[in-house]
């Protein structure tokens, strides 16, 4: 053979190689696809999805969500959960509005490599979301979704399934309304309410909820006024419940409004305590309030997080991942919503060489399935997607060595 041609079968030798290396490498990260790795080591990727306000004034929340989600991940690969599948997060700022929700929504189930989403926060963000993620076949758990209808609890008697891949941790509005209720009656012995709510999916339809049960405990409702979301000026509506002298205020709505309704509430000389759910809950409702806001309670979802034994593993290791926010009131959901998802993924997933139809379908399926000891206590699902927990907690605001907390009053299972 000539120096040339040695040269020219060299160089072609080279070309192929490198073809060959290349073609590997991109079964390895395009769209999951390729064989499984020997000994199920992780050659391909599936992503978790996050939808919730991680900017704007929700964002408390959001920012627990998304580190709980993250926790979880992190955790799964470092123990090769998902045999032979690396997941990703896909966190996307859905800054609490619909509209955005439906757009990230739209973002995240247009790429291939997402099998599931962790939220949303909003009730009304939800009704955007799950419509849309459930065309796609991704598989949607919300640690915080409280809203009767995602479920189709609003018709109990006649109950359909709205959305096959919507599943929630979290429970109902229409157990956290008469827990509330059931409170307002038997512990503060409060025979008359004014209602305030802020006219969105969450806050109008867990005030019916209280406002039911309240009624049904013999209580009176005094007037229901209504605020627009994002309002900084209660005068108006508080002189107009002030003549009324009710025994207590139920706020229907979250706790940027709630914060500003507590201090201008204490400034009118309204002093009955105000009362809400678990859209109030948060640390940063103390940030507006501050000592004015002494005395309003919250109900929220499940037993106080640092209470439990079951998610001890969860705040020591919240505590070491180093997350600059708090995990707040669903960052232990958040946590466990991740973990039915990775925990459905080990199921549906391993020795699957892609995600497809019927992956993403046996992904669903798994999901509905599952039961896991959470670090919120056990998880599993009924045959509409709703949580089969019902423990709630009140919490009051309380100064603690001059500072404010959400101080547990009460935790129940609600029957
Ligand atoms: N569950 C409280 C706040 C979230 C929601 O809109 O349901």
């Amino acid at each position: 053979m000539r120096n040339g041609q040695r040269l020219w079968r060299a160089s072609a030798l080279l070309v192929a190689a490198s073809l060959a290396l290349a073609a590997c490498g991109s079964d390895a990260d395009e769209e999951g696809v390729g064989a499984a790795g020997e000994g199920g080591a992780a050659t391909k990727t599936v992503k978790i999805g996050v939808i919730a306000p991680l900017s704007g004034e929700l964002s408390a929340l959001g920012q627990g969500i998304k580190n709980g989600v993250d926790l979880a991940i992190k955790q799964a690969n470092d123990t090769n959960k998902v045999k032979g599948w690396k997941i990703e997060l896909a966190a996307e700022d859905d800054t609490a509005k619909a509209d955005v929700g439906a757009q990230v929504a739209t973002k995240l189930s247009s790429d291939s490599q997402v099998a599931a989403v962790v939220g949303t926060l909003n009730s009304s963000v939800a009704e955007q979301v799950a419509p849309i993620l459930n065309r796609a076949n991704v598989v949607m758990v919300s640690p915080a979704n409280t809203n009767i209808a995602l479920t189709g609890r609003d018709k109990l008697a006649n109950q359909q399934r709205v959305y096959d891949t919507y599943f929630r941790v979290a429970t109902t509005d229409d157990v956290q309304g008469p827990f509330a209720a059931n409170y307002a009656s038997n512990e503060l012995k409060a025979k008359t309410a004014v209602i305030i709510h802020d006219k969105k999916t969450y806050g109008q339809g867990l005030s019916e909820a209280f406002k039911g049960q309240f009624e049904k405990n013999g209580g009176r409702i005094l007037a229901t006024e209504t605020i627009n979301p994002g309002d900084k000026d209660f005068t108006a509506v508080l002189s107009r419940i002030k003549p009324l002298n009710a025994e207590m205020i139920y706020y229907g709505g979250e706790y940027p409004e709630a914060s500003l309704l507590a201090s201008q509430a204490k400034q009118q000389g309204i002093t009955v305590p105000i009362m809400g759910g678990d859209g109030m809950y948060s640390g940063a409702f103390f940030e507006t309030a501050k000592e004015a806001g002494t005395g309003t309670l919250v109900t929220s979802v499940g037993a106080p997080t640092e209470s439990l034994s079951s998610a001890k593993n969860f705040v020591d290791a919240y505590k070491k991942g180093g997350y600059a926010q708090p995990y707040e009131a669903y960052g232990a959901y958040a946590y466990d919503a991740a973990n039915v998802i990775i925990e459905a993924m080990s199921k549906s997933l391993e020795g699957k060489t892609e995600l497809n139809t019927a992956t993403r379908q046996a992904l669903v399926k798994a999901v509905g399935d599952v039961s896991i000891d959470g670090a919120t206590g056990k998880v599993s699902f009924d045959k509409f997607g709703d949580t089969k927990t019902k423990v709630l907690t009140m919490y009051k605001a309380e100064s603690k060595g001059g500072k404010m907390e959400w101080v547990p009053a009460k935790t129940d299972e609600f029957k």
